[in-house]
C-alpha cells in the first residue's frame, strides 16, 4: 500500500486552515500547515467575506507544500454553506461576496413567501430548514435591492466552487454545497427550475452539477508558477464543511447521531432519504446532501458563535480556552439560562451586552464577567442540545445509541459532559479536525485508496482515540431543562 498525501483547505466562518493528510497502513495522519482568521468585513452598511484574502491563504499553504516537497496527490476545498460569488462575463469577480450574517436578508423570507413561492412549497421541494440567509433569500434580497454584482452576474459560484475555479479555471456546482442554497431538489439532485426562476435565474448561471469526488481540473499555470507546484488536480470534495465533517464521524454502525461543533452546532442523523413531512417542517429540520447519496437530517443550533464573539470583547479573560473554561466551571451552576438560538444573538454589536440583556429581560441573574457568561453559554447550549435531540429521537426511524461530537467544540470536555448529562445519551468526542479528515478521505476515495464512507470511518476510528462520556446528575439537568423551557417560552421561542 502506498503512502499518499492530500491537501485540504477547510474554511469556517471564523477561521480557516490548510492541512496535509497522509494515508498509510490503514491509518490517516494530519499535519496542519497554516491556520488563519476569517473575518467579516464591515463597510458601507454591509458585511462581506474577503475572497482574495482566502485565496491568498490557500496559495500560502500550497507554497509550503512546494517548499517542503510534500508529494500531494490532490487538493480539496470545503467551506461554510450558503454564500456565493458573482462572476462577470469578463471572468472578473463582481465585488467581494456578501456574508450570510449581513442584515440584507432580514425580513426577506416572509416577503419572498408572499410574493414568490409559499413557505410550504419551498420546503416540499427542498426539505431545507428556513434560515433567513439561505442563498435563495440572499439572491431574492439582492434582486430586490438592485445589487450590482447580482445584476451583472454571468456565473454564480458557491464559495468552495469559486475558490476551485480560481485555482483551476473550471466552474462547477458541487452537490453538497448546492444543497445548502435551498434551491436544490434532493429527489432530482438538481437545482429546481421554479425556485431559480423565482429569483430570475436559470441553471446555466451555475457551474456544472458534480458529485463529491469529481475532478474539477488541475492548477492553472498561473497558480503553478506562483506556488512552485505542478499540475495538481483539484477534487470537488463535500464542498459543504458539514458534509465533509459528517462523512468523517467515526461511527461503527448506522444508529448514531452527530453534533458537528464549531461556529455552528449541527445536530442530526444520517439517513438514506430526505425526511420531508409535517413534523420536520414544524421543527424546521433540514435535509442536506451528503456523499454517496446520504442525507444529513439535522438542525442548526447556534454553537460556539456566542462564545467566540464574547471572547473578542473580553480584555481580561485568559487567552487559553482551557483556563477560561476552568474559571467558568468554578461558577455556580444554572444561574442564568438563555436560548442560544434567539435572534438577538445572530449578529449583535456586542454579544456580551446581548446576553446580559436577555437575562435581564427574563428576570434572571445578569451574568458578570467572562467566567459567569461562559458558564451561561455552555449550560444553555447543552440544554438546547437536549431539546433538539428530543426532536431527533421523535423523527428518527432507528434507535440512537450514541452521540458523536466532532469539530473544534469537541475539545471542550465540560461541554461534552454537560451534553451527555442533558441528553441522557452516551457521548463520544473526536476527532477535532473532522471536517479536514472528511475532505481528505473523499480525495482518497477519488484516488481509489479507500472504498466507501464506512471504510473512511473505519480508518478514521483506527487513527485516533475517542473520549467517552456517560450521563450524570440526571435530576439536576432535568430541573434545569424545566427552567430552560419556561425561560424560552416567556421570551417567545423560535
Ligand atoms: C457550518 C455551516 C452550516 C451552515 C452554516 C452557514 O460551518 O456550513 O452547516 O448552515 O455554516 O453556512
Amino acid at each position: 500500500e502506498s503512502n499518499k498525501c492530500f491537501f485540504a483547505v477547510d474554511l469556517g466562518a471564523t477561521s480557516g486552515r490548510t492541512i496535509v493528510g497522509t494515508l498509510a497502513g490503514g491509518k490517516v495522519n494530519l499535519e496542519e500547515l497554516t491556520r488563519f482568521d476569517n473575518n467579516l468585513i464591515e463597510t458601507g452598511g454591509h458585511f462581506y467575506w474577503d475572497i482574495y484574502a482566502l485565496y491568498n491563504e490557500i496559495i500560502k499553504g500550497l507554497k509550503l507544500v512546494a517548499q517542503r516537497n510534500i508529494p500531494v496527490a490532490s487538493i480539496g476545498i470545503d467551506t461554510w454553506g450558503v454564500d456565493f460569488v458573482c462572476i462577470g462575463d469578463d471572468g472578473a469577480i463582481l465585488r467581494n461576496p456578501l456574508a450570510y450574517r449581513d442584515p440584507h436578508t432580514f425580513g426577506k423570507m416572509e416577503e419572498y413567501f408572499g410574493n414568490e413561492v409559499s413557505k410550504e412549497e419551498v420546503y416540499r421541494i427542498t426539505g431545507i430548514q428556513f434560515m433567513n440567509f439561505n442563498s435563495l433569500f440572499q439572491l431574492y434580497a439582492m434582486k430586490r435591492d438592485g445589487n450590482s454584482a447580482f445584476k451583472n452576474a454571468e456565473k454564480i459560484l458557491f464559495m468552495p466552487d469559486a475558490l476551485g475555479w480560481m485555482l483551476t479555471g473550471n466552474a462547477v456546482c458541487e452537490y453538497t454545497i448546492a444543497s445548502t442554497s435551498q434551491m436544490l431538489d434532493p429527489r432530482t439532485k438538481q437545482l429546481d427550475e421554479k425556485l431559480l426562476a423565482s429569483v430570475g435565474l436559470t441553471r446555466d448561471k451555475f457551474g456544472t452539477m458534480v458529485k463529491p469526488g469529481h475532478c474539477i481540473g488541475t492548477l492553472t499555470e498561473e497558480v503553478q508558477k506562483m506556488t512552485g507546484l505542478g499540475a495538481i488536480p483539484v477534487i470537488a470534495v463535500a464542498g459543504h464543511d458539514t458534509g465533509s465533517a459528517v462523512a468523517a464521524v467515526p461511527a461503527k454502525d448506522e444508529n448514531f447521531a452527530y453534533l458537528s461543533s464549531g461556529t455552528w452546532s449541527l445536530m442530526g442523523i444520517e439517513t438514506k432519504n430526505a425526511i420531508i413531512n409535517d413534523v420536520s417542517y414544524e421543527r424546521n429540520f433540514t435535509n442536506e446532501g451528503g456523499i454517496e447519496g446520504t442525507t444529513r437530517f439535522l438542525k442548526n443550533i447556534c454553537g460556539m458563535w456566542l462564545y467566540e464573539r464574547c471572547r473578542k470583547e473580553w480584555t481580561d479573560a485568559p487567552k487559553s480556552h482551557t483556563e477560561l473554561i476552568a474559571e467558568a466551571m468554578k461558577q455556580p451552576a444554572f444561574q442564568s439560562i438563555i436560548n442560544p438560538d434567539d435572534s438577538m444573538f445572530a449578529n449583535p454589536s456586542s454579544m456580551v451586552d446581548a446576553i446580559r440583556q436577555y437575562c435581564r429581560e427574563t428576570g434572571q441573574h445578569v451574568p458578570e464577567g467572562y467566567a459567569e457568561i461562559s458558564r451561561c453559554i455552555f449550560e444553555s447550549l447543552a440544554l438546547r442540545y437536549r431539546q433538539v435531540f428530543g426532536y431527533l429521537k421523535e423523527m428518527s426511524s432507528f434507535p440512537i445509541d450514541v452521540l458523536h461530537i466532532i469539530g473544534g467544540g469537541s475539545l471542550n470536555n465540560y461541554l461534552n459532559q454537560f451534553t451527555s448529562n442533558s441528553t441522557g445519551v452516551e457521548v463520544l468526542a473526536g476527532p477535532q479536525e473532522g471536517t479536514a479528515l472528511g475532505n481528505i478521505m473523499i480525495q482518497a476515495k477519488a484516488a481509489g485508496d479507500v472504498k466507501d464512507i464506512w471504510d473512511m470511518r473505519r480508518i478514521i476510528a483506527n487513527s485516533l482515540s475517542l473520549k467517552h462520556f456517560v450521563p450524570q446528575d440526571k435530576e439536576l439537568w432535568e430541573e434545569a431543562y424545566g427552567r430552560y423551557l419556561t425561560v424560552i417560552d416567556n421570551k417567545g421561542a423560535c
